[in-house]
């Protein structure tokens, strides 16, 4: 491995500075020392890359390749000066030429290239196939804007655009030479020649996808994979030619179809728009990426009769279902394979792991849209959803299944229904998602198909969720778990468990996370102009804003607690600070209006000096993974409360418990399994379990019973109607809640029937709180039992079942 000395990393820094900006360090601002570190650091690993990919193709490795219309990769350069071992070097060598490291790294953009979980759980996810020593590339589109910035302007969210490039593309090699062709619309002509039916894509439009290349170095190993980001061009010479035949708008009106695919990441979470723009980069992506893998895999073997021996195609949901189709289109029309044997070869190298059970997150595509745009992809899926239906026809006799199972159903194309038919695998997020999906979502396909359903639990790259970014704790573990062993074996993390009555060490473990909790106080004075006191106890929900993950109920308790304020100043023993952040989809109105309502509370408590050093609400500005970096050390209680059922696993909850946090939650996605490790005294469980909440949206539910007979309840709801100081009122959630609107039912996500369990969970946890000892033995044990949620433990479960590729081992 070339680690370099402080020395060396001053030098190349230095020449950097100089070959590429022209100047030496004394004249180079921050931003240019940034760039610069980006630079040395990716020139060390395109070193290590292409000595990878060489071992990789001289043993004829098995690749993994990682589609996903997300990475949320968040900052590069700590991680990967950590991964490359020389973070305390680059941080001396920022020193010695006159630069404050904390202030260099502050100024990378994160790159949002993703909305949430699923795309943050792909960025974990390559940190590990490259620990892991796993052969494997990421694939997604290289968009110009990731997600838009959020301000918030008179307590309401105003969206900005996220251009991260600028300093963000210092990471990135573009490539040129590897550029793709995309084809989309035309029509189709059939012809004989030589015994064969060909079919040729004629007219239409073409994309050139141009690879961008980010290198993702391992820890602790000289294994490379990298990420390639597509970027979408106009092929300007194709241009040209109509422009000689007088086509001249048809000309600029390609180019600005071209370019506007790469444009931006659509920032809908969990909500299905069914937009061309959205299938249009589908298909770019899609179709480069098979492209690229086939050429390559042809290339090295000379024929694609064991693709599927060779490589595995992991989609990331379905938004790349379309590699199903498109990977047949190259082994028929390319390849010249026969049906069978192309279905056999996609078939055992995709597998589609699902992340959600929402009704209005289940893609389809109307097929008109689907046949006018890619003509020859829409033959091929015609004909994959014809054989299936067959196929499930026969197994069901039933025709009420052959509809639920449909590829091709009224005039809609179903991609998760694609994907099961053309998937080897199909693979949930928890346990309990997972026998959702089997039991309840997909339930006649696994009829027919059982071996196909698995789960492989979600996981977090805790070396990034913890070692990184939480030193304090870092040290601890190192001391008590026997050194920093537990970066490359998670489950070390559990020889802590053994100091949950040590005075000494619980002491240690309050010190750290006081001192956390200063810093982040510090940090939010700075950004954001807001006095958290470090007194009072962390309470924190972080995530996108979704009803589901219902944030309003957090809201309709911190309510009830101020009203219990106003009626005894005493009441709270504990100073609280209530800390929210959430993005909302542009489009989601009433996320939106929860977010105003999160701001006229905080703006109302912080008037009250009823609350004064006793209550205190927050929405922080704009939630990152920058930000949930610096939060999750600093943070003591972690809500997760969505309504059972429907969050497919979380990922912030572990990361959370890592850092010691204590989690407020339902029995939902991987809080199941969190409980399995702590049990009940080691977590504060409340509300319906996911059967109880499906069987009461089913049985009817009636919230207004509950508004009537619970007083506490009818204050809060009343308080809504009312409004703050600022004089909005919010009677539209009020109504939501009691009466349902667009017709959505009243309190669809159960709120009602949650809340005064909620309100009980809140107040055994603020007893606990009280009891310091109690309370630092609880956080421990958190730590300790945190292991089994490592994204290595998770890609190496991948690896073992589903990829089968062998790997470095963790255990
Ligand atoms: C088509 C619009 C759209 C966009 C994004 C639909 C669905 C999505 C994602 C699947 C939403 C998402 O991020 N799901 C989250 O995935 C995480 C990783 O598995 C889980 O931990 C979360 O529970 C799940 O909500």
């Amino acid at each position: 491995m070339t680690a370099f000395t402080t020395r060396e990393l001053e030098d190349a820094l230095t020449r950097k500075l100089m070959i590429n900006f022209g100047k030496t360090a004394e004249e180079a601002g921050e931003t240019e020392m940034l760039r610069a570190c980006a630079l040395v650091l990716r020139d060390a690993m395109a070193l290590r890359g292409v000595e990878t990919r060489r071992e990789t193709r001289q043993k004829e490795k098995k690749k993994v390749h990682y589609l996903s219309l997300e990475f949320l990769m968040g900052r590069s350069l700590q991680k990967n000066a950590y991964n490359l071992g020389v973070l305390p070097q680059l941080k001396e060598a920022l020193e010695h030429l006159g630069f404050q490291a904390g202030d260099v790294f502050e100024l990378e953009p994160d790159a949002g290239l993703g909305n949430g979980g699923l795309g943050r759980l792909a960025a974990c996810y390559l940190d590990s196939m490259s620990t892991l020593e796993i052969p494997a590339t990421g694939y997604s589109i290289c968009y110009e804007l990731g997600i838009f910035k959020q301000k918030i302007v008179e307590g309401q969210q105003v969206e900005l655009p996220d251009a991260w490039k600028g300093i963000g593309s210092a990471w990135l090699l573009p490539k040129p030479e590897e550029a793709r062709q995309v084809r989309f619309g035309g029509t189709l002509r059939e012809f004989w020649n030589d015994g064969h039916l060909h079919i040729v894509q004629e007219g239409g439009t073409t994309v050139l996808a141009v690879p961008c290349d980010m290198e993702i170095a391992g820890y602790n190993t000289s294994h490379t994979n990298k990420l390639r980001l597509w970027d979408a061009k106009s092929p300007k010479p194709v241009d040209m030619s109509l422009y000689s035949k007088g086509e001249y708008l048809k000309a600029t009106e390609d180019e600005a179809m071209a370019e506007v695919i790469a444009k931006v990441l659509y920032p809908d979470d969990n909500h299905e728009e069914g937009k061309s723009l959205r299938l249009k980069q589908q298909y770019f992506f899609v179709s480069a990426t098979v492209q690229s893998i086939a050429e390559e895999h042809m290339a090295e073997f000379g024929t694609m009769a064991n693709f599927h021996e060779k490589n595995v195609l992991q989609i990331n949901d379905t938004h790349p279902a379309l590699v199903i189709p498109e990977l047949m289109r190259i082994l028929l029309d390319d390849a010249g394979m026969g049906w069978d044997r192309a279905w056999e070869i996609t078939t055992q190298s995709v597998t589609y792991t699902n992340h959600t059970v929402l009704a209005e997150a289940l893609e389809k595509w109307p097929q008109a849209l689907f046949e006018r745009l890619l003509p020859r992809v829409w033959q091929i899926t015609a004909e994959i959803a014809r054989r299936w239906e067959e196929q499930c026809r026969a197994y069901f006799r039933d025709e009420e299944k052959v509809r639920d199972t449909a590829v091709v159903w009224d005039g809609v194309v179903r991609m998760a229904n694609l994907c099961i038919a053309g998937g080897m695998r199909v693979n949930g997020v928890s346990a309990l998602h997972s026998e959702i999906l089997k039991n309840e979502v997909f339930q006649n396909a696994c009829a027919m198909e059982p071996e196909k359903f698995t789960n492989v639990t979600n996981g977090v790259d805790h070396r990034r969720w913890l070692a990184e970014i939480n030193p304090g704790l870092h040290g601890l573990v190192c001391d008590l778990a026997g050194g920093e062993a537990y970066l490359m074996d998670p489950q070390a993390l559990g020889r802590l468990d053994a100091y949950a009555d040590d005075r000494e060490v619980l002491r240690r473990l309050s010190d750290i996370k006081r001192r956390n909790k200063e810093e982040f106080a510090a940090y939010a004075k700075q950004q954001q102009c807001v006095l958290l006191n470090p007194d009072a106890i962390f309470d924190v929900q972080v995530k996108r804003l979704h009803e589901y993950k219902r944030q309003l109920l957090n809201v309709l308790h911190i309510i009830a607690l101020y009203q219990r304020l106003q009626d005894d100043p005493n009441a709270i023993a504990r100073p609280r600070t209530f800390l929210f952040g959430a993005k909302a989809a542009p489009g989601y109105a009433v996320a939106k209006r929860i977010i105003r309502l999160i701001n006229s509370l905080a703006d109302q408590i912080d008037h009250d000096p009823i609350c004064s050093g006793k209550l205190q609400v927050v929405f922080l500005e704009n939630y990152r993974v920058s930000l949930a970096e610096r939060l999750m050390p600093a943070s003591e209680v972690s809500q997760q409360i969505s309504t059972a059922g429907k969050e497919a696993s979380g990922t912030g909850n572990m990361k959370f418990m890592m850092n010691g946090a204590l989690t407020v939650g339902t029995l939902d996605g991987a809080n199941v399994e969190m409980h399995d490790v702590l049990g009940d005294e080691n977590m504060f469980l409340f509300g319906l379990r996911s059967n109880e909440a499906a069987a009461l949206s089913r049985e009817g539910y009636l919230p207004q019973r509950l508004y009537a007979r619970d007083p506490v309840l009818h204050r809060v709801l009343d308080a809504l109607k009312t409004g703050f100081r600022d004089g909005v009122s919010y009677e539209d959630l009020y109504r939501r809640l009691l009466f349902g609107d667009h017709g959505a039912p009243a309190d669809e996500y159960l709120l009602l029937a949650d809340f005064s369990a909620y309100c009980d969970a809140e107040k055994r946890m603020a007893e606990a709180y009280a009891d310091p000892e109690r309370w630092n033995a609880m956080s421990l044990r958190n730590i300790a039992r945190s292991g089994v949620f490592a994204a290595d433990r998770a890609v190496a479960e991948y690896a073992d079942r589903i990829w089968h590729v062998p790997h470095r081992k963790v255990r």
